[in-house]
């Protein structure tokens, strides 16, 4: 049941009456019912009470009030708000999204912690340059595993294997002083969301440099931009893992796991890879109609010209990143151009990669899934990680042998399905050194800086011009 819009008196539709007032509404009009429950009781007309027992049962089916969207950073180059955010409520009506502004562009996303795998990103969009509304762009990404091999096979582990809700909670002291914020997950309760008891995300938004610069006799042009860095920590024991997702103000995202902690008791000097696996589920525009491509960068046998191209990627399948060859898997729209009559997507790099992780040939290892860098599959239904068997691999821990081969089964590139799912395998090797020590102990027993591995996810002719503004020319 519904209340009428006509006596609505204790929501607020809107987000320009503060929310303490609604509460004291909500507060008063709880105070007045229960008064007058309790005068029909005191009467003892069981008339009255079933008149109380109405009211009662209509004040429960009423939704709480809706809530107001607060700021959460507002910095100079960036502001951070989290909607639905019913100060002192218990219950909220969505679950957690937030938004960022910067002064030329603007996301939204929503945050979840579901099963085993840590912090994830839902319905990620973005408006810049001539967009006047946020495109939509991701439907869900975050890690699948974290594969760890010790190179002399003492010890393999998956560290998200261990259990659902693994992220650890996130303190004040772990901020900076200025503008950056605390965030509490939501669980959902019937109908309606409740905040953690304790925050498990961090938001800060810092000061990233240079967007361009240039610099002519007579003219001097810069911008300096802000990142918003959303990151938060899965705990394997005796590794944490920052999973961190940075939304640039150019359009772009950089998806980084960085280990940290103290290494493994018994083999504290013992080399190892840490291998992040990411899965990011696009659908771009909201749209199914996208399609794969390679971009490749190819020399002449003199090495003196080279060609480039956008080779097309028909069906579901592996790639391998080419340094030599500047590769990158590309996703765009297979309908939607720009005002130029260019394809629409998105751009996936490697960040902060130092190296390729390959691991066991022999099948019965099952790590067949690292002999590639990349996977391409159609998101088709369950394949999220929530289905059933070894579809609920996000719940029930499988190898991604299990699961993603079975995924690679030669399907048309969007195809079928729900959108275009890119597979990145991070890795980053830790080779312990005396930096791991604690003073005066030579064991690599105390706490090991963090090294980070990840990927770029960057626009490519999404917009129509230079999104982070500047002047029409520069001197030219
Ligand atoms: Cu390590």
């Amino acid at each position: 049941m519904r209340i009428p819009a006509t006596v609505s008196f204790f929501r607020t539709e809107s987000s320009a009456l503060p929310s303490t007032l609604s509460l004291t509404s909500a507060g008063m009009a709880l105070t007045a019912l229960f008064w007058a429950i309790r005068q029909f009781w005191m009467r003892r007309s069981r008339l009255v009470t079933a008149i109380g027992l109405a009211l009662m049962a209509f004040f429960v089916g009423v939704s709480p009030a809706r809530a107001a969207d607060r700021v959460i950073i507002n910095g100079d180059g960036c502001q951070v708000t989290e909607e639905d955010a019913f100060d002192g409520g218990i219950y909220l009506l969505n679950n957690l999204y937030l938004r960022i502004d910067f002064p030329d562009s603007h996301w939204r996303f929503g945050l979840r912690n579901d099963g085993m795998k840590g912090l994830s990103l839902v319905d990620v969009g973005v408006q810049a340059a001539q967009f006047s509304t946020k495109q939509y762009i991701i439907k869900h990404a975050g890690l699948a595993d974290m594969f760890v091999p010790y190179d002399d096979r003492s010890a393999t582990f998956y560290d998200m294997s261990f259990g659902n809700n693994r992220m650890d909670q996130i303190d004040a002291a772990d901020l900076p002083s200025q503008n950056a914020a605390l965030v509490f997950l939501r669980t959902q309760v019937g109908t309606h969301y409740v905040r953690d008891s304790v925050p498990k995300v961090a938001v800060e938004c810092r000061e990233a440099g240079l967007g361009w610069l240039c610099k002519e006799p007579s003219h001097h042009v810069r911008r300096r931009i802000h990142d918003v860095v959303v990151w938060a920590v899965y705990d394997a024991f005796n590794y944490d893992y920052v999973i961190q997702y940075t939304f640039h103000e150019d359009g772009g995202i950089s998806f980084r796991a960085g280990a940290t902690g103290y290494n493994l008791p018994g083999g504290t000097s013992k080399p190892h890879v840490h291998n992040p696996f990411w899965r990011v589920s696009t659908k771009l525009f909201n749209r199914t109609d996208n399609q794969a491509l390679e971009f490749v960068h190819v020399e002449d046998s003199q090495g003196y010209t080279a060609t480039d191209s956008e080779l097309p990627i028909p069906t579901e399948t592996s790639v391998d990143w080419n340094p030599l060859q500047f590769s990158s898997v590309m996703i765009q729209s297979a309908t939607q151009t720009n005002d130029y009559g260019h394809l629409m997507g998105y751009e996936f790099l490697p960040g902060d990669r130092t190296g390729t992780g390959r691991f066991s040939q022999r099948s019965q290892d099952q790590e067949m899934w690292t002999q590639h860098d990349e996977y391409l599959t159609n998101d088709n239904p369950g394949e999220d990680g929530s289905g059933s068997g070894f579809n609920n691999w996000r719940y029930t821990w499988y190898s991604p042998d299990n699961y993603l081969l079975n995924y690679l089964n030669g399907q048309p590139i969007g195809g079928t399905g729900d959108g275009i799912v890119l597979w990145y395998i991070s890795s980053v090797h830790h080779e312990p050194t005396d930096a791991d020590n604690q003073i005066g102990s030579g064991g690599r027993t105390g706490i090991t800086l963090i090294h980070w591995a990840g990927f770029d996810m960057e626009p490519h002719n999404m917009f129509d011009y230079n999104p982070l503004g500047g002047p029409p020319k520069c001197g030219n």
